[in-house]
């Protein structure tokens, strides 16, 4: 566990759907009508009626962000963010999935939200490059508790070891324990 300015930072290798925080974050694509990686794995597990919130929602921005129930999970909701699809760096990308974390984030806030999870969104399917989408990741939650606060507990869910020791190690850089 790491602490930045009193919010707790908590490293986790495994499985989103299982986290039990007030919002687990689905890395989603625009039409937030489900698909496969950690989509996928959400909707399985949170069964059919987040499909029919997205539906109604009716689709989201990249970049932008939408919740729902979280269904069966043990989280109570499902913070549904649209990144980027990695096309070389230069299409906006590294702004695109920095606001799909602060944006998720301040749903969180405007829910009254203490406790959130992450996946590393975009690293998967749309090709972001793991090492500098965990930045963006890192970057965008500081700044979110540096300007506007009320989140307590921010978890990193990353499902393979590889993506775990790339947070770990920085977050050893960055934050006390
Ligand atoms: N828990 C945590 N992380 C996971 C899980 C899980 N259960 N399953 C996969 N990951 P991806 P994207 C990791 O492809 O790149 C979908 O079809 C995975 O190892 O899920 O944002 C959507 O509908 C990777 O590091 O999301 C979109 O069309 C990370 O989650 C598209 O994929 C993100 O990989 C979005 O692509």
């Amino acid at each position: 566990m790491y602490k930045y300015k009193n919010v707790k930072i908590h490293l986790v290798q495994g499985d989103i759907t299982t986290m039990a925080v007030d919002a687990i974050v689905n890395a989603a694509n625009n039409t937030l009508l489900g698909g496969g990686g950690v989509d996928g794995a959400i909707h399985r597990a949170g069964g059919p009626t987040i499909l029919e919130q997205c539906k109604k929602i009716g689709g989201c921005p990249t970049g932008e962000a939408r919740i729902t129930t979280a269904g069966n999970m043990p989280s109570k909701y499902v913070i549904h963010a649209v990144g980027p699809v990695y096309k070389g760096g230069n299409k906006n990308e590294d702004k695109l999935l920095y606001n799909a974390y602060y944006n998720s984030l301040k749903l969180a806030k405007d829910y009254n939200l203490k406790t959130i999870a992450f996946p590393a969104i975009s690293t998967g399917v749309y090709g972001y490059p793991k090492d500098e989408a965990s930045d963006i990741a890192i970057k965008a939650v500081m700044d979110f508790i540096d300007n506007e606060g009320g989140i307590e507990e921010v978890y990193f869910v990353l499902f393979n070891k590889d993506n775990y020791t790339l947070y770990e190690e920085k977050l050893n850089l960055k934050f006390s324990r």
